[in-house]
């Protein structure tokens, strides 16, 4: 009973602002940083509550509204895994951010702990460490989220700074496996397995290629900073910074992944003078990554050629797939299952060339999330948005059994032979890569290696295959939950009769397709088309656009 005075007390300092209605969506909880106070204290309970759960494993929560405007702020939560919160605590959470008063907060929460049989006060310490973006709203609402880590009997909240989202999950990940989890011990991890890869780089012609400057967009945010203190240990790259936020530049405002990906446009801060140079753009937490370059044909109307989720799913795959045929060749090899997995806003010719390249090629609803379970049913499991949010994931007995075989070959004195660098670089690649969610910083570092690996310019990269024209249009509905789709959102479910109208739509456009479903971000329904001609793409959109209307 002490605990719940000690709840109530500590509730009162955050009362919920009039009419706020939050869904925890496919993200966590986001929206005007300024409403936002009493949630993420109250996320704060639940974290405490899930590590108390979880026999004190370490929660992480992650303060950040990703690509949205620097005024909105967001919060989520991540499991000892690394990965994203279990989707059966969900409901809990919407319902404890929607409660309008103290003595009801309270009372769910007392209702759910003896549900969940939680024994509060009876295990170690939970322990629950947060993270926070650069959004300068970050601070003050740090200090609500450890107020309500701290509200809980038996729980403490760890401070780590600001940090872009994929290191905060990583370090929970590290910690939870009872390695080093500091953010120094990320920084050389990354740079140690980079340093590793490069070294595995093959000698030979095709790759006496000139390593050329990357130029990287860092969305004004904390991943252009954190790559900044990466660089210094990084050999073998070489690397210009733009748009860190400290020359004046607004996070997320006309720069980062986001914006270049969905407008097609160049960030602020690029231009005609870079033309055929490689970029790259993070988003504002750094847990999205696309590529893209000025192509030479563009004149005073600055074109952009981009290289989005779709394509750098395609390179890794590539990369993985040659080493795996040097395992699986070898008269020891082992026949392993390499998948990928996409959304249906895969661009149709990236699924396609995967296709062609012989891989098992799998759809998953959008949000990582649903991505990432099902990559998680592999021995490697490639998963990506086209918005750039993806990573590698390795089964546990695939790098086991990579690792014994790396050991066997060095003792046989095999050390030098194919298959064994073959293994030492998809070991390598486990390292490199995060594990718990989509990195841009790592995934930066891999689509590098692997081109300097086989010697490709971004431009021959870009040929690997040709995107097919799309377009994506958001229709403002009164109720877009009136959508209801299938579980890979190819198809609308409801209202009824609406994908028959959508088929007879596509009929009419060479290689059309398109499909509509509710936003899980916004309160829009997403319109999605392509079609052999831009002109054609955009005018299949419209009229499903119409449909929906
Ligand atoms: C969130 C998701 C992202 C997804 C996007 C779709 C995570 C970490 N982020 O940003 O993966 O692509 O939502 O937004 O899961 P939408 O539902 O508004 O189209
Ligand atoms: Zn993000």
């Amino acid at each position: 009973e002490i605990q719940i005075a000690s709840l109530l007390k500590s509730s009162e300092l955050f009362p919920i602002p009039q009419g706020l209605k939050l869904s925890y969506g496919t993200a966590g909880f986001r929206g005007d940083a300024k409403l936002l106070e009493s949630t993420v204290y109250r996320v704060g309970i639940l974290s405490a509550l899930r590590s108390l759960k979880l026999g004190s494993s370490t929660i992480g929560l992650m303060i950040t509204a990703s690509h949205n405007k620097v005024s909105d702020n967001g919060i989520k939560v991540s499991d000892p895994s690394g990965g994203m919160l279990s989707q059966e605590w969900e409901p809990f959470a919407d319902q404890i951010a929607n409660a309008a008063s103290p003595q009801e907060l309270v009372s769910l929460i007392r209702e759910f702990v003896e549900k969940e049989e939680i024994k509060i006060g009876e295990y170690k310490a939970a322990e629950v460490w947060l993270g926070r973006d650069s959004r300068p709203s970050g601070e003050s609402l740090l200090r609500a989220a450890e107020i309500g880590v701290d509200s809980v009997l038996g729980s403490v909240s760890v401070d780590i700074g600001v940090l872009t989202t994929p290191q905060l999950h990583w370090m929970v990940r590290a910690k939870n496996k009872g390695l080093k989890a500091t953010e120094n011990n990320y920084f050389e991890n990354l740079s140690t397995s980079f340093r590793c890869l490069v070294d595995l780089i093959p000698i030979n012609g095709n790759n006496k290629f000139e390593i050329s400057k990357l130029l990287v967009d860092g969305a004004n945010g904390v991943g252009g900073q954190k790559i900044e203190m990466l660089r210094g240990s990084l050999s073998n790259l070489d690397l210009e910074i733009r748009n860190t936020g400290r020359d004046g530049g607004v996070l997320n405002e006309g720069v980062g992944a986001d914006f270049v990906q969905k407008e097609k446009v160049l960030p602020l801060g690029f231009g005609l003078k870079d033309v055929g140079m490689r970029c790259a753009s993070l988003d504002g937490d750094a847990d999205r990554l696309v590529y893209f370059y000025v192509p030479s044909d563009s004149t005073s109307d600055v074109k952009v050629e981009l290289l989005d989720g779709d394509k750098i799913l395609s390179l890794f795959a590539l990369f993985m797939k040659e080493q795996l045929n040097v395992l699986d060749d070898g008269k020891e090899g082992k026949q392993s299952r390499l998948g990928v997995v996409q959304t249906a806003y895969a661009n149709g010719a990236s699924t396609d060339y995967l296709k062609q390249l012989g891989l098992d090629v799998v759809f998953a609803k959008t949000g990582v999330k649903h991505l990432h379970e099902k990559a998680a049913e592999f021995d490697i499991g490639i998963y990506f948005e086209a918005n750039g949010h993806g990573t590698i994931l390795f089964s546990e007995s695939f790098l086991s059994w990579l690792v014994t075989k790396q050991k066997d070959l060095t003792t046989k004195g095999q050390g030098g032979s194919e298959e064994q660098k073959a293994v030492s670089r998809l070991v390598a690649v486990s390292n490199l890569i995060n594990q718990a969610v989509g990195d841009a910083l790592s995934g930066v570092l891999l689509v590098e290696v692997i081109l300097q690996h086989i010697g490709w310019s971004i431009q021959k990269w870009n040929e690997l295959y040709k995107d097919l024209p799309s377009r994506q249009i958001k229709v403002e509905v009164p109720d877009r939950t009136a959508v209801v789709t299938t579980s890979q959102e190819t198809e609308a479910l409801r209202p009824l009769g609406i994908q028959d109208a959508i088929n007879s739509e596509i009929k009419n456009y060479s290689r059309g397709r398109a499909f509509i479903r509710p936003s899980g971000t916004e309160d829009v329904v997403r319109v999605y088309a392509e079609a052999s001609t831009q002109e054609a793409a955009d005018s299949l959109a419209n009229s499903v656009a119409e449909l929906v209307k």
